[in-house]
């Protein structure tokens, strides 16, 4: 076993003298497999310096729910050392960034991450060279002192008076989201019946869009509005924005900086959601993009643990639609729950995985692929993406990640530096509380 870390500066996680000597332990090797990886593409024409330079302009923002164990609805069980506020929060998401180089930005959510000074906080996230990607809402559960109660619903809700507080904590994030610099606001409602007849469908969604609509309203000219739809839960039979149908349908309503938001995991069980992409991304709509993975539904798996196919076809088709029209990049997020793994361990694992089915898509010879298309062979179209999807792009992944400051082994750096162990001295034990979050 390596010797523990010195203890850090407080304004990065670790030294770079720390990265710098991990990565010089491994440095030999991974060269020589850039190398002979960088010689086998170079025979099917594609410049490896080229894929590395495609993998160093990617990015993804994380989650502050995702730093502390979920859980499941059944139960959580804490380890020692998860972060218990906002601050706390950023340090872990600084971990990732400064090993992964591939997560620069947080996702807030309201009011989980409430703070008395946003200016402050904007300037705390500077020091780890962090900044905010969207802000997040939350209308699904009452929180102490609220006058009114989301039991049966909120910016859909039959009562005016509860859609607006609901509108109302929704401007209130986007004037946070102003002071920290994001762009974005996501918008999760979890509204919908769990009874035939408990909802009239078509009034439902009026009330939702009527209401939505006052948040746009609220948004600076540079901001998006980002709708996620989920098929299901809480609402058991019918959902207000339970697909990409009713999630298009409000955003095309709403206006040009409403788009959609696609969780991987809202989606019923085999759901072709790579052809979902495309289409939203055909009619200017993709907004965002929430990773994990999936069994059986909104299960917040580890991303590509499960079904890391799917992932590399997903971004087959962002990078098709890339190709076809170019435009602003789709908010990418990891969004996760994390329930037997150190939560660091997991999103640098999930950040990993997520480069690495980029960096495949990056491979793809796009004109055999439509050359097979257009010649009507399947199976040489299937083999257009397979002979990239075989192809282990860890070389470049880890190099890109070096050049950039990075850690080459990301987890065997982690578990090297003591730093669950030393936040569990630091830390304030977390309760036990409710479940999946
Ligand atoms: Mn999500």
């Amino acid at each position: 076993m390596r010797q523990i870390l010195e203890e850090p500066l407080a304004d990065k996680p670790f030294l770079p003298e720390q990265i710098a000597d991990h990565n010089a332990r491994h440095i030999a090797a991974l060269t020589d497999e850039y190398e002979a990886l960088g010689r086998a593409l170079g025979r099917r024409g594609i410049d490896i310096d080229g894929v590395k330079a495609k993998v160093s302009g990617f990015s993804l923002a994380l989650p502050t729910w995702a730093t502390g164990r979920g859980g499941t609805r059944f139960a959580k069980f804490p380890i020692p050392g998860e972060p218990t506020n906002i601050h706390e929060k950023l340090a872990d998401c600084a971990v990732v960034q400064q090993l992964s180089r591939a997560a620069p930005r947080v996702s807030l959510h309201f009011p989980w991450d409430g703070a008395s000074d946003y200016a402050a906080l904007r300037e705390e996230a500077e020091t780890y060279g962090l900044g905010f990607d969207a802000v997040n809402s939350n209308t699904f559960q009452d929180q102490p002192g609220a006058e009114h109660s989301y039991r049966s619903g909120s910016l859909g809700a039959a009562d005016a008076a509860v859609r607006a507080q609901a509108i109302r904590h929704n401007i209130d994030c986007i004037e946070i989201g102003k002071t920290l610099g994001s762009k974005a606001l996501t918008v999760w409602v979890g509204d919908g019946s769990n009874f035939p007849g408990q909802q009239d469908f078509t009034r439902a969604l009026d009330r939702y869009i009527e209401a939505t609509s006052e948040i746009y309203s609220r948004l600076p000219d540079d901001w998006q509005l980002l709708l996620e739809h989920k098929m299901f839960e809480p609402a058991f039979y019918s959902t207000i924005i339970s697909d990409w149908g009713s999630s298009l349908m409000a955003a095309q309503e709403l206006g040009p900086k409403a788009k959609c938001l696609v969780d991987l995991g809202h989606h019923a069980p085999n759901v072709n959601i790579e052809q979902i992409v495309a289409r939203l991304h055909r009619v200017g709509r993709l907004g965002g993009f929430h990773f994990n993975d999936s069994k059986y539904g909104d299960d917040d798996l580890d991303s590509g643990s499960i079904n890391p196919h799917q992932l590399f076809l997903v971004f087959n088709e962002l990078a098709e639609a890339e190709a076809r029209v170019p435009g602003p990049t789709p908010a990418y997020m990891i969004d996760q729950s994390h329930n037997v793994t150190d939560p660091i361990e997991s999103l640098l694992s999930s950040t990993e995985s997520i480069v690495s089915a980029f960096a495949k898509a990056a491979l793809i010879d796009r004109d055999a692929l439509h050359d097979a298309q257009d010649r009507d062979d399947p199976m040489m179209a299937f083999q257009a993406l397979r002979r990239a999807y075989r192809v282990d792009v860890s070389a470049i992944v880890a190099m890109a990640r070096m050049e950039a400051g990075g850690a080459i082994d990301v987890l065997e750096f982690y578990r090297d530096s003591g730093w669950r162990a030393r936040k569990a001295q630091e830390r304030k034990p977390v309760g036990l509380g409710a479940g999946i979050v």
